[in-house]
């Protein structure tokens, strides 16, 4: 019926409780400020700025969007393969509208998104479509064979322009990259560089995030 394919989410996913957004929002400022500053950054700054410029603001570089969230389900209202069939788990029913609490386990820059990673349980793990990461397996080689839930993430901000679809696929990429190599201990954690300007930091304690699962109609 009509309503049925109207009554589909833009996406389904969990939403970070408002203080944990600050939380999370105060985290990853403080990581942008610092990074910026760090000479092996500096070394790299052209993946940012091109030749021109010596200094890059990365606060300001960033634009954050929506309210914080880990999309589990892009459904485009509909239009998406197997959206019908996700909205119609009998888990992602009975979830609806319970509290998780998420593990946020590294941080990652590129020059055109910032996110954080998010490491599923089994049980969120539930939540999760099985064929997300096969997805991604044209554009990005590689990311099929990753672990179910690898582009598990939260958009932190998008480069002008760019729109927040990317940082999962940015994610991708970088965990199907070699490790990359170790250039700073920083309060937050150990920073890796992978090159083409991706950065990634594993927090040294992982931020337990609480999150509603729920949709967002737009
Ligand atoms: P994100 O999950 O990386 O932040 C609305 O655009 C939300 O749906 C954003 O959170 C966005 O990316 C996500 N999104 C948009 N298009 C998508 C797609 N094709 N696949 C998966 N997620 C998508």
């Amino acid at each position: 019926s009509l309503l049925e394919e109207t009554s589909l989410p833009l996406y389904f996913g969990w939403f970070l409780l408002s203080s944990v957004q600050v939380k999370v929002g105060c985290t990853a400022m403080d990581f942008l400020k610092t990074l910026d500053t760090l000479e092996a950054f500096k070394k790299h700054i052209a993946d940012f700025t091109g030749q021109a410029e010596n200094e890059v603001d990365l606060e300001q570089y960033f634009e954050t969007k929506e309210t914080l969230h880990c999309t589990t389900k892009f459904c485009n209202y509909g239009k998406a393969d197997g959206a019908k069939e996700y909205a119609k788990n009998p888990v992602v029913k009975k979830s609806y509208g319970s509290v998780f609490s998420l593990s946020l386990t590294t941080l990652f820059v590129t020059p055109r998104t910032v996110g954080a990673r998010v490491s599923l349980t089994e049980e969120q793990l539930q939540l999760w479509p099985a064929d997300t990461e096969k997805e991604s397996e044209e554009g990005i080689p590689g990311s099929a064979s990753l672990p179910v839930g690898s582009r598990a993430h939260i958009t932190l901000g998008c480069a002008a322009g760019v729109e927040p679809v990317q940082t999962g696929l940015d994610l991708l990429q970088i965990l199907t990259l070699p490790e990359g190599e170790a250039v700073e201990e920083m309060e937050l954690g150990s920073l890796r560089y992978y090159g083409e300007g991706r950065w990634m930091l594993s927090l040294r304690e992982p931020i337990c995030a609480a999150a509603c699962f729920s949709s967002f109609y737009g």
